[in-house]
C-alpha cells in the first residue's frame, strides 16, 4: 500500500450548468484560481474539461493549450486532460486533445449508458488514442466506468503493450447512472481484477461520493474528487467549491495515516516526465 494518498481534482466536467451552478469554474481566471487553491488542499492532479466563452464544453485546440500553459505557470499540478469531453464529441476532436501537449489524459475503457446518454468509447477508438499517448509520451489514465471496462484494459495491454512511462494507474469512476455502482463490494471486485501492479484511485458520482471515498481510502486505493463528480456537499447543502472537497478528502487521507501526496512525488508515482 503506498504510504501516501494521491488527491485528483476533477473541477469542472463537461455536464454542469454554469447557470445553475455558479462556483463552477469554467474560465480560465476560474480554473487557475481553482487550482492553485486545491493545490494548496493537497490535490497532486487536475484532471481538466474546459469550457466555451458561452461556458459550453469545448475541445478547442487553442484553448486547451492555453489551459495547459496557465495551469503550468501557476501551479505544480499534473495536467491531465480529459479526452472523454462531452457526449457529443466526435472521435477526431477527442484524439486531437493529446495535441495540447498534457502531462497526462484521460482514457476511458468502454463505452457506457450516462444518464440518457451514451458514453461512446469503441475498442477502435480506445486502440487508436492508446497508441497515440504512446507515440506522444502522455501518461493515460485508465476510466473504468464498469466491470467490463477492466477487461477491455487487459486486453488494450496485451495488444499494445506497456502504456508510456510503464506505469499502469487507473480510476474506477462509480455511481454513473448506468454503469457500475458505487458500494464497497463493486469496487473490491473491481480492484480484484485490476492488472497485476496497477495502482488506482476511486471517485463516487453523487450520493456515492463519500461511500465510495472511504472504501477507497480503506483498501488502499487514491481518490479523485471535485465538482464534475459532486455538486453537494452534505443532505442540502451545495458544494461552496472545489478547494472543500479537496481539503475534506485530504483530511480522511491524514485520518487513516496516508497524507495527501505532493505533485513532485505524484510525477514519480505516476512516471509522468
Ligand atoms: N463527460 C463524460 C462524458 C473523461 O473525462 O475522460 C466523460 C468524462 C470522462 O468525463
Ligand atoms: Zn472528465
Amino acid at each position: 500500500m503506498t504510504a501516501e494518498t494521491l488527491i485528483t481534482v476533477a473541477p469542472t466536467g463537461a455536464e454542469a450548468d454554469k447557470a445553475e451552478v455558479p462556483a463552477l469554474p469554467v474560465t480560465l481566471e476560474e480554473l487557475v484560481e481553482t487550482a492553485r487553491r486545491c493545490e494548496a488542499a493537497g490535490a497532486a492532479v487536475i484532471h481538466v474539461h474546459i469550457r466555451d466563452a458561452a461556458a459550453r464544453p469545448t475541445l478547442d485546440l487553442a484553448r486547451l493549450t492555453d489551459t495547459v500553459a496557465a495551469l503550468r505557470e501557476s501551479t505544480d499540478l499534473i495536467v491531465q486532460l480529459s479526452t472523454g469531453g462531452a457526449v457529443t464529441d466526435s472521435y477526431e476532436d477527442r484524439l486531437r486533445v493529446l495535441d495540447a501537449a498534457p502531462d497526462a489524459c484521460s482514457l476511458t475503457c468502454g463505452t457506457v449508458n450516462f444518464g440518457d446518454d451514451v458514453f461512446m468509447n469503441p475498442w477502435p477508438f480506445m486502440a487508436e488514442l492508446y497508441r497515440a499517448t504512446q507515440a506522444k509520451g502522455v501518461v493515460p489514465e485508465f476510466e473504468l466506468f464498469d466491470l467490463g471496462h477492466v477487461a477491455a484494459l487487459h486486453r488494450l495491454l496485451d495488444e499494445y503493450g506497456e502504456p508510456y512511462g510503464g506505469h499502469v494507474h487507473c480510476d474506477l469512476v462509480m455511481g454513473v447512472p448506468g454503469g457500475m455502482p458505487g458500494d464497497t463490494a463493486t469496487l473490491a471486485a473491481a480492484v480484484r481484477a485490476l492488472p497485476a501492479g496497477a495502482t488506482w484511485s476511486a471517485t463516487g458520482i453523487g450520493r456515492t461520493t463519500l461511500p465510495v471515498m472511504f472504501a477507497a481510502l480503506s483498501a488502499g486505493g487514491h481518490l479523485r474528487v471535485g465538482m464534475e463528480d459532486t455538486l453537494t456537499y452534505a443532505r442540502g447543502r451545495p458544494v461552496r467549491d472545489n478547494a472543500e472537497l479537496v481539503a475534506r478528502a485530504a483530511e480522511a487521507a491524514r485520518l487513516i495515516q496516508r497524507p495527501p501526496m505532493d505533485p513532485a512525488r505524484a510525477r514519480e508515482f505516476l512516471s509522468v516526465k
